[in-house]
């Protein structure tokens, strides 16, 4: 029995409008949310109540959230992802072309909501597209990065994902096609989600996952399974926080010699210094440079 107040409960899918629940004795339900103002995401703790003569739980108010992965939408406004997260497991491979701008911003959006990120090169089966990868990979773990090289169809690298996801709340994210979902059906052999072939023509991905969902690991800890995307700009409310998402960039800068330098054509800038002796990854400096230029065309937008 639920108390007249409302089961405190948890988002573990969301379809547009509707949501999967699961209340606090583990039963999952479906549940839809009261007015238009409310917009729980997966990962969110809410407020719930049963409805007489019907199925459907009604969402009555989302908790106040320790983080959100939010994303940046074209005219200025941002929606939100996924909530209350530990982790983001940015996923890239060789097929489809990996797209590392992207990896970059997913890589920002977890330092800036401050939570741990992780690099996943996935397919490395593919031997020609991870030794052209190699050089890049390497260039993430001297920033510091964590990456692990995974294959989710020979399940190499999948015991070193599991550790780095043991115990926490992550998303996995990363262009369509990737193999998100194939790794997971890895790490959980009750997951079953739908994975399918890229294009032949294009070799692009189908976008396959059109729902986020959480799936519990046998281990303890949970990850949301994501759409893939083509393009992804986190949402940034003030461009002087854009370095902070580039933790070699953020640690270079406590020598720039002002305060608020940007990292542009400041004097006695420390991170210019550190591209030109290649201390830092000059194609990270140029992700830096673009990711603060959106941010600063949309900040001015806004206003
Ligand atoms: N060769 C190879 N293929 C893989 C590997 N992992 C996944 N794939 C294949 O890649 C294709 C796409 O996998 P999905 O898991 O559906 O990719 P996804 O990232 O979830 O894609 P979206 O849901 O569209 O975002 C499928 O045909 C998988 O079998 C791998 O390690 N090696
Ligand atoms: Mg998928
Ligand atoms: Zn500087």
């Amino acid at each position: 029995m639920s108390d007249p107040r409302g089961d405190d409960a948890l988002i573990i899918a969301t379809f547009s409008r509707r949501m999967h629940l699961r209340l606090e004795d583990g039963a999952v339900v479906n549940a839809r949310i009261k007015g238009k103002k409310l917009r729980p995401v997966c990962g969110d703790r809410v407020t719930a109540v049963p409805l007489d003569a019907e199925e459907d739980w009604l969402i009555t108010a989302v908790a106040p959230r320790v983080n959100e992965l939010s994303r940046q939408n074209t005219r200025g406004g941002h929606e939100v992802l996924a909530a209350n997260l530990d982790c983001l497991a940015v996923v890239a491979a060789g097929v489809p072309a990996a797209d590392w701008f992207v990896v970059d911003r997913y890589l920002a959006a977890a330092a800036l909501m401050n939570a741990s990120a992780l690099l996943v090169f996935n397919k490395i089966d593919l031997v020609d597209e991870l030794t052209a990868a190699k050089p890049a990979l390497c260039r993430y773990s001297q920033a510091g990065y964590e990456v692990i090289e995974t294959c989710a169809d020979d399940g190499r690298g999948i015991a070193a994902l599991r550790r780095a996801l043991d115990g926490k709340t992550s998303i996995i994210v990363g262009q369509s096609g990737v193999g998100k979902s194939s790794l997971i059906n890895r790490l959980s052999s009750a997951a079953g989600l739908r994975t399918a072939e890229i294009s032949n023509a294009r070799k692009e991905g189908r976008h396959t996952t059109v729902n986020s969902q959480m799936i519990d690991l046998p281990g303890g800890g949970t990850i949301v399974d994501s759409p893939g995307v083509r393009d992804f700009a986190p949402y940034i409310e003030e461009p002087a926080s854009v370095a902070r998402g580039f933790i070699e960039i953020d640690a270079a800068a406590k020598d720039c010699r002002f305060g608020n330098c940007r990292h542009l054509r400041e004097p006695g800038c420390a991170v210019k210094r550190a591209v030109e002796r290649a201390a830092i990854d000059e194609r990270r400096y140029e992700s830096y440079r673009r990711l603060l230029a959106l941010t600063e065309k949309l900040t001015q937008d806004r206003f």
